[in-house]
């Protein structure tokens, strides 16, 4: 991202790290173990970066919640950067700048051995490179998010910005979706990817083909999140169903 090139990556939602393992093998550059919206453990997801970073793969954790200890724990066990979701506000991007980085920039503490052994170092090492190797990104998915945007994309100490469009048109009053015509919905990704231009600060966004990650990468996004390990194998599970006529509306998606 630092050359300015786009990089592409998916989301992990099984919590399992034999699951982690395969995809860490599918060429991504990057996979972001899910502890928002999951059952997903610390444990589960110490055990996923582990085999995510050991299968050649980059291991990123997204947290339920903005909170020091979500922060703290998930860098203490071996991820190699943090997605914070629902970031609205500058004082709440620096709150992310704070838990993620050591003194003197945040106010991050020292502890656990998962973190150095995921990088392969010890501890001295780990503690001297955290604050420039670790990647802090935060997430415009609300509405407010997009009115304060030039002030969360400039807070010192955040790497990337990462817009979720569910959430954002869920801010909206509309239906969840990746992607949308709708007018507030386009200006807002329009405003939020041209003031991280302006900065300087690499944009991403959440989609769910491939075809979207390319036309994203074209529009100058770097950080595409391309669908789920539960999305890949539900949507391969009812193509076959379908074509075998046996397909039954089961409730679960097979896009995310
Ligand atoms: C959203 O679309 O709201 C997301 O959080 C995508 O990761
Ligand atoms: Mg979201």
């Amino acid at each position: 991202m630092k050359r300015g090139e786009a990089t592409f990556g998916t989301w992990l939602t099984l919590p399992d790290p034999v699951a982690a393992r395969l995809l860490a093998a599918s060429g991504f550059d990057w996979i972001t173990v899910e502890l928002e919206h999951t059952p997903t453990t610390f444990e589960t997801a110490a055990l996923s970066y582990a085999m995510i970073a050991a299968g050649g793969c980059v291991p990123l954790a997204r947290v339920p919640i903005n909170s020091f200890e979500n922060i703290k724990r998930v860098l203490d066990t071996g991820a190699w950067g943090v997605i914070v979701p629902m970031v609205n506000s500058r004082a709440e991007a620096e709150a992310v700048v704070m838990a993620s980085r050591f003194p003197p920039v945040g106010r991050r503490s020292v502890g656990g051995q998962l973190n150095a052994a995921n990088f392969g170092t010890d501890q001295a090492t780990y503690r001297r490179e955290a604050n420039e190797q670790i990647l802090v990104i935060v997430m415009i998915e609300h509405v407010d998010a997009v009115a304060n945007a030039e002030e969360i994309i400039t807070t010192p100490g955040i790497d990337a910005i990462f817009i979720g469009p569910n959430d954002l048109l869920n801010s909206m009053g509309q239906m969840p979706a990746f992607e949308s015509n709708d007018p507030q919905f386009t200006d807002a990704i329009n405003r939020v990817r041209d003031l991280c231009k302006k900065h300087q600060v690499p944009v991403g966004i959440h989609v769910i083909s491939p075809e979207s990650a390319r036309r994203r990468a074209e529009e100058g996004f770097q950080f595409i999140a391309l669908g789920s390990d539960a999305g890949f194998m539900l949507g391969r599970a009812h193509e076959i169903t379908q074509a075998l006529g046996l397909a039954k509306n089961t409730g679960a998606t097979a896009k995310y």
